[in-house]
């Protein structure tokens, strides 16, 4: 599962943590590292695609799904991984998430959520903290974070789930769970970075984190589940909020639910009279 890239992340970033349980539930989930294809955004998270052995795709900030959308409606015997930033996926991308949850793509999207911009060098993102200090923020964030697990789960979001890297085996049954469900498979991971984010460290949320499963939670309630999604502050929640079987994008698209268009011959393919009738 390695790769010869040097890791440059800082010693101790929570993104070794998600790295180890991906790398874990791929080998559980036994699927082969050709069928996989792992996209990224830009930021620190965004370099887990050279750490990892399989297809990947680096692409622009904030565009990750639209990537993973076209690869898995092209080829979707494909295992398609999405990986992004909280200030990619929850600012520069916000508008592709909310549509991916309600369209239920059938790619598993992960969040490393920092909860801070790390690679332009800490500005607050949308899940910053109110009174967040930072460089864009000195006299502290004006403005409550967005909450993305609420917003997963009132957009009918069919499998919507929270980890924290500093409990990487239980990181990695969120993941094994994720890869064996079809559909949008949302896992927004606690990240704390130790170089810029002094507030959310790992003993800040080691201190609050509750496993969902522990506490006997019902993930086939959505009503419970949004609940559960409200609680932040002395107790946090992680786990499987809410999961359920529901047609794909694909079912529901008659254009590509046939013949993958990988696999489609394109040598008879006239495009002549297309190209007329645009000109
Ligand atoms: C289109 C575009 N806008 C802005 C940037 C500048 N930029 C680079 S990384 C980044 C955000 C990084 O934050 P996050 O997504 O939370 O990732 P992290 O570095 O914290 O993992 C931004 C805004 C860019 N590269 N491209
Ligand atoms: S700056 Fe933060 S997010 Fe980036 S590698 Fe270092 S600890 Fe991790």
């Amino acid at each position: 599962m390695n790769t010869p890239a040097k890791n440059t992340w800082c010693p101790g970033c929570g993104n070794f943590g998600i790295l180890s349980a991906l790398k874990g539930a791929l080998v559980e989930v036994g699927i082969e590292r050709e069928q996989v294809v792992a996209v990224s955004g830009i930021g620190c998270h965004g370099k887990i695609s050279d750490y990892v052995n399989v297809n990947t795709f680096h692409g622009i900030h904030g565009r990750v799904l639209p990537l993973a959308t076209g690869i898995k409606l092209a080829n979707p015997a494909l295992a398609v991984f999405g990986f992004s930033g909280d200030a990619d996926c929850y600012d520069e991308g916000w508008d592709h998430f909310c549509h991916a949850v309600r369209r239920n793509i059938d790619v598993t999207l992960i969040v490393h959520n920092n909860m801070i911009l790390r690679l332009t060098t800490g500005q607050t993102t949308a899940t910053s903290q109110t009174g967040f200090r930072t460089k864009s923020t000195p006299f502290g964030s004006a403005v409550p974070p967005l909450n993305p697990i609420a917003h997963a789960l009132v957009s009918n979001g069919s499998f919507v789930a929270r980890g924290f890297a500093g409990d990487p085996k239980h990181l990695q049954s969120l993941i094994v769970q994720a890869a064996r469900h079809r559909g949008f498979n949302y896992i927004d991971i606690f990240q704390p970075c130790v170089t810029f984010n002094y507030l959310n460290t790992f003993e800040w949320f080691r201190q609050r984190v509750y496993k969902l499963e522990e506490a006997r939670h019902d993930v086939s309630d959505r009503q419970k589940a949004l609940e559960k999604s409200l609680e932040w502050g002395d107790r946090i929640p992680i786990g499987v909020f809410y999961k359920d079987d529901r047609p794909t994008f694909r079912d529901n698209l008659p254009q590509v639910r046939g013949i993958p268009l990988t696999k489609l011959p394109i040598e008879d393919v006239d495009i002549s009279r297309v190209i007329e009738s645009m000109k």
